[in-house]
């Protein structure tokens, strides 16, 4: 039987289950799901669609398995297949990104998401970090009296991390106040040229030289350039500093080749996280990868931040880091970038202004209050009504604050991995120009707009038949 019989056989089947379940509701919202992600432009740079394979390998036995530790040293009896699984998985995410293993890397598959890898990684760290802490009081953690535990705490809170701030592109987890990472380190911000919007690495490289820390991450979760990890592994050596990089938006460019020599983070960083399900296409999860000096601290995620691992995602995380390996995903994340340079020349040709002129990655970021007077929020919502799906961002300095914001940020993973191209990124980028040009801001708390109904409708029905061409699972019915 060809594949997309098999997928379309592995589908039904759950739907059956889950309705002989009486789980009537559920089917509903998948059903739905699926219907909904056929009719909308997907553009969260954060999204893709995994394989149906990758869908379904989400759903397997292990997922009935405790296998807390790492591989062949588990606390519970009963893991050796669970061993055999994550030795498959992590194998393969090495070999994804050290094909002729040239950098000694090591991985970890366990995380269950960005933000667990980050945890992970930060505590693996902090226990480093604390290792003079306890050589010098000649203890152990589990030894410390209280007074002594307190003081290692303390001594940990003194640990610097200088990353880019929340506001000018940097994630949540690199030391936002309201995350747990800002409790963990003492952190310093760098930004980006306000003028150019580009990371100032002089900038950057005097607060490293200020702050003197011990961790200097790089990655992003909202800018639109390549990093010069060259540039971030001198600056980190000069000044002692341990480089960590939070590749998640950029993994599947790394993978597929299209970042490379400095702009790949894999020969010049200490430790890498990432997600699995953004340009990566694989299911929701997270992976780290690091020098070997750090693998015992990196395999501590349980007791450190997780207690047992998916195993059930990981069976997912290997078919996806195979699916990844192909010449088909070389060619689609070269696609993917082309793909955003071509909706950033096309949205710059009609007059949107974007963050940084332009983009060399998977994402655009358009100041809509500068180019449209509408704040992020609305010019979400007005693209949402005509069936373009975004997120509001926030801008550096950003005048409406981060929950109104004053951006918008597009990506192209998606929209590539249904099949369109240049072209239909040309169309997509004027019809986002006129759309927003058509929105009215409604009163004054920068939330409501007013959009003519009947032109929703009509916008509804050009997207439809820009993607009748482009079919989402077409393997599947509904
Ligand atoms: N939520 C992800 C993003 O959209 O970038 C990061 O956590």
């Amino acid at each position: 039987m060809d594949k997309n019989n098999l997928e379309r056989r592995a589908y039904e089947t759950f739907l059956d289950l889950m309705t002989q379940a009486g789980a009537d509701k559920i089917v509903a919202a998948v059903k739905k799901e699926l219907s909904d992600q056929r009719q909308y432009l997907k553009m969260i740079a954060s999204e893709n669609y995994c394989s149906i394979t990758v869908q379904m390998a989400m759903g397997n036995l292990f997922t009935d398995k405790y296998a807390e530790g790492s591989i062949s040293a588990r606390y519970y009896a009963g893991c050796t297949n669970a061993d055999d699984v994550e030795r498959e998985a992590r194998d393969r995410c090495i070999e994804l990104f050290d094909p002729e293993k040239k950098y000694g890397l090591h991985a970890n598959v366990q995380p269950h998401s960005g933000s667990d890898a980050n945890i992970m990684a930060y505590m693996a760290i902090l226990s480093k970090w604390e290792e003079s802490f306890l050589e010098e009081k000649q203890a152990k953690l589990s030894s410390l009296d209280r007074a002594g535990f307190s003081s290692l705490r303390g001594h940990s809170q003194r640990c610097k991390m200088v990353s880019m701030g929340l506001s000018d592109g940097g994630h949540l987890t690199h030391g936002y106040r309201m995350n747990v990472s800002a409790r963990l380190f003492d952190v310093y911000s760098y930004g980006v040229d306000p003028s150019t919007g580009f990371i100032d690495y002089d900038e950057l490289e005097s607060i490293v030289e200020k702050a003197k820390p011990y961790i200097l991450v790089a990655g992003y979760s909202a800018y639109t350039r390549k990093i010069d990890f060259e540039r971030m592994r001198d600056i980190a050596d000069k000044y002692g500093a341990c480089l960590f990089v939070d590749m998640a938006h950029f993994s599947g460019l790394v993978a597929g080749g299209v970042f490379k020599g400095k702009f790949n983070p894999v020969s010049y960083a200490d430790i890498i996280t990432s997600t699995t399900h953004k340009t990566l296409r694989g299911p929701r999860g997270g992976i780290i990868l690091c020098k070997k000096e750090w693998r015992s601290h990196i395999d501590k995620g349980c007791p450190h931040a997780i207690g047992g691992p998916l195993l059930n995602m990981i069976v997912a995380k290997a078919i996806a880091f195979m699916e990844a390996a192909s010449k088909e995903f070389k060619d689609y994340s070269a696609q993917v970038v082309k793909n955003a340079d071509a909706l950033a020349q096309k949205l710059i040709g009609c007059g949107a202004t974007l963050l940084t002129g332009g983009t060399e990655n998977h994402m655009v970021i358009i100041h809509v209050a500068q180019s449209f007077s509408l704040t992020g929020m609305q010019a979400e919502k007005a693209l949402f009504q005509v069936g373009i799906v975004v997120n509001r961002n926030a801008v550096p300095k950003d005048s409406h604050g981060m929950w109104l914001t004053s951006g918008i940020r597009l990506g192209t993973p998606a929209l590539t991995t249904r099949g369109l191209k240049e072209g239909e990124m040309e169309k997509i980028a004027e019809m986002i120009v006129e759309v927003l040009s058509k929105t009215q801001p409604h009163g004054n708390d920068g939330k409501e707009i007013i959009l003519d109904s009947s032109y929703v409708t009509k916008k509804k029905e050009q997207i439809r038949d820009l993607l009748e061409e482009f079919p989402l699972y077409e393997q599947l019915q509904n």
